[in-house]
């Protein structure tokens, strides 16, 4: 862990260093960026549906883009997996992957692979599939991904963020960020746990597969694998999201094996830090 090879812009700062680079110009080949959405489901029938066509209809607000999205289903028993699977025969935008195996790390891990190996995708788009993420916001993601950053960081806790949540959910996201934060020593990042993001195929490449804990069931990959990112040295910035309760289906979080996560990897990150000072 080298908490210096962090970077990230501060949100206040309002892009005062964007970088050089300008993306969704187009590539070499002349073809418009692809932007794949992946995104996470076990039993998610209730929204599944709603949330392609939504996250499709975008398409129209990214014209420099190719709006795809992929559903990485930790073979659902409800139906999503059927559900998607007509789809995606008369939809060419819309793609499945049956991960097989339940998980949302590995949900995500091998949904983003498959996203850059079976479908050309040169940015990832994560999201949830329960609407508690408005697809709406995807544009501005695009928009800093257009401006050069590798990493889009949605945030429930910056200035324009439209959140509500439960008292319970609200403590236990402010104190997993505090924890993380204060222990990993990451400067400017106010949200690591929620998954709403965008970042670039060539930083995800970046990323070595050991250091994410992407075989883990329970949720810690979110914040371990942004941590991540980070760590290669991506330029990185967040951006203010939309993220309201679940109102359809069901929660697959467990909340206790989360907190001892989030408090053992955020123990380890700080003790990697004071036994190697100079970082690898
Ligand atoms: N592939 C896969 N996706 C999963 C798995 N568990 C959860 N997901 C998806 O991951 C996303 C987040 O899960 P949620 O249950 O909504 O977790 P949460 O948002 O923290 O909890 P709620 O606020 O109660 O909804 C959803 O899209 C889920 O369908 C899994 O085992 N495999
Ligand atoms: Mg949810």
């Amino acid at each position: 862990m080298d908490s210096n090879n962090i970077n990230v812009e501060d949100h206040d700062q309002g892009g005062s260093s964007v970088p050089d680079q300008r993306r969704g110009t187009g590539n070499p080949d002349g073809r418009r960026p692809r932007a794949v959405v992946v995104t996470p489901t076990y039993d998610e029938k209730e929204s599944i549906a709603d949330l392609i066509a939504v996250v499709l209809a975008e398409q129209k607000n990214v014209p420099n883009f190719d709006l795809h999205i992929l559903v990485a289903d930790g073979h659902s028993r409800d139906g999503t997996l059927e559900i998607v699977g007509k789809l995606a025969e008369t939809n060419s935008n819309t793609h499945l992957l049956d991960v097989e195996e339940r998980g949302i790390g590995v949900g995500l891990y091998k949904g983003f692979h498959h996203a850059i190996d079976c479908l050309g995708a040169d940015i990832l788009i994560e999201i949830d599939a329960d609407f508690q993420h408005n697809p709406e916001d995807i544009p501005r993601f695009l928009k800093e991904i257009s401006n050069g950053y590798d990493v889009v960081i949605g945030s429930r806790f910056v200035a324009d963020s439209d959140i509500s949540m439960s008292f319970f959910r609200l403590t236990l996201s402010v104190g997993a960020n505090q924890m993380m934060r204060m222990m990993i020593g990451v400067k400017g990042v106010t949200d690591f746990t929620t998954s709403y993001r965008a970042f670039t195929k060539e930083v995800f490449l970046k990323v070595s597969p050991e250091s994410v804990t992407w075989q883990e069931k329970s949720f810690i990959f979110v914040p371990v694998f942004l941590v991540r990112l980070l760590e290669c040295g991506a330029h990185a910035r967040e951006i203010s999201v939309t993220e309201h309760p679940r109102s359809r289906g069901y929660s697959k979080m467990i909340y206790w094996r989360y907190i001892y996560d989030i408090i053992r990897f955020s123990i380890k990150s700080r003790l990697d830090i004071i036994l190697k000072p100079d970082g690898p």
